[in-house]
């Protein structure tokens, strides 16, 4: 494997994922055909939601509750009329064992179609840029303290957007409104930081309660749980469907994103594109970023039982494919790229793969693929392939809303 460049962390490579599932299958999830659904949902999937607590992510709170201290309409004649602009103001609460604790404030912002007769599914994103840059509006808040800015379009933001794509900052909104969908955008950051020691720091003081440190949250976790507090907010709001909040985010935040579905059956469906090591990957024969690496180079992203894995995968006894599995029987949309191969694409695909026994209990297919470029929109495990590298470039966005038509036309 040749490395031709290293962007921050993530490595851009000349070698190129394999179309064909390639590496040993998931493990069997733990059910088999014959399982009920009742069995599934009452024995099965709590035990594999603890599996990837205790071995991947960090326990999520006991309980949670979501405050709202103020809300804002910013513009009602945003996107040429087509949109409104909304900004809440939240808190959140976790209570581990009894104990609980509130997070600093946080934004959410919501852009919401103008002629909303039925009730509009809302792609909710997470994103490492604040949201005045996923929702370019000036009357947008910028983050307080010194978040990180992809603002201007000066020389860093064009590198940015010539490695990462040009959706990597800033999603297509007038395309999502097009689509009839809302978009709401969140800066987990707010929360709880995406950087070591205060990523750390902000975790252990919202997990007061839980006193096992190997097993304390990390942030992917709790940005999962960050998405959950927002469908708090949102379900209260007549304008969105209740069947439509649909999580989405990149790389990181596809991890996020289907940490949130995996543990809040709310989320209608997920597009986690290029999630990776602790997403959609498989962490067992993996290709790619390696447990080791990922732990390393994020402690603060799991908890600590997951670093002391590296190099010893084969003791686990759950693995990603677990995480698609409790999202069945909602869809799910994997994006990839096939010199992405640091995400490892055939390890999601694998893991897709292991996860359709859980479909198959409520009498769906899951994926309906035999390689990973036979992409069906339609499939409830839908899986896309682009040629190139990791990043939000031109084909995704119409992708991710090809996938999200399929799901939702008949129902908008
Ligand atoms: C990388 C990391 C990946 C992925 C990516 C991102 O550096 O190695 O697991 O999450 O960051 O979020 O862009």
């Amino acid at each position: 494997m040749s490395i031709l460049i290293a962007c921050g962390p993530t490595k851009l490579t000349i070698s190129r994922a394999n179309l064909k599932p390639n590496g040993l299958a998931a493990n069997p999830v733990l059910a088999t055909d014959s399982t009920t659904i009742q069995d599934w949902e009452e024995k099965v999937r709590p035990q594999l939601q603890e599996d990837l607590e205790r071995q991947v992510f960090g326990f999520l709170p006991d309980a949670s509750s979501t405050q709202i201290l103020d809300k804002t309409t910013i513009t009602e004649n945003a996107y040429g009329g087509q949109a409104s602009i909304e900004e809440y103001t939240l808190t959140a609460t976790a209570e581990f064992n009894g104990t609980s604790a509130t997070t600093r404030p946080f934004k959410l912002v919501v852009v919401i179609p103008n002629d909303t007769t039925t009730p509009v599914p809302v792609i909710m994103l997470q994103s490492f840029c604040p949201n005045h840059n996923t929702v370019q509006h000036p009357g947008v808040s910028k983050p307080v303290g010194n978040g990180f800015s992809c603002d201007g379009d000066g020389f860093m933001s064009k590198v940015m957007n010539y490695v990462f794509g040009r959706y990597i900052a800033t999603p297509p909104t007038e395309m999502i409104l097009e689509h009839g969908y809302a978009l709401a955008a969140m800066y987990p950051s707010e929360f709880v930081a995406d950087r070591s020691e205060r990523g750390l720091a902000d975790l252990l003081a919202l997990s007061k309660g839980h006193e096992d440190g190997e097993t304390r949250w990390g942030a992917i976790a709790a940005w999962g749980w960050g998405f959950s507090r927002a469908i708090d907010v949102l379900e209260q709001d007549e304008r969105f469907n209740k069947d439509g909040f649909v999580t989405y985010g990149h790389s990181r935040y596809g991890k996020s994103a289907l940490v949130a579905a995996a543990f809040d059956t709310r989320v209608g469906a997920v597009i986690s594109h290029q999630s990776g090591t602790g997403g959609a990957s498989l962490n067992k024969y993996k290709k790619g970023e390696s447990v080791g690496e990922i732990t390393k180079t994020f402690p603060h992203w799991f908890s600590q039982t997951y670093a002391n894995y590296a190099g010893r995968e084969q003791d686990m006894t759950t693995d990603q494919h677990a995480l698609l599995a409790l999202i069945a029987p909602r869809p799910i949309f994997l994006g990839n790229a096939r010199r992405d191969v640091w995400s490892d694409p055939n390890g999601a695909f694998r893991a897709a793969q292991g996860a359709n026994t859980a479909y198959n209990i409520y009498n769906k297919q899951g994926l309906t693929q035999a390689k990973l470029n036979n992409y069906n929109p339609a499939a409830d495990i839908a899986f896309w392939i682009r040629p190139g590298t990791h990043g939000v470039v031109k084909e995704d966005w119409p992708a991710f809303l090809e996938f999200m038509d399929a799901h939702y036309k008949e129902i908008k």
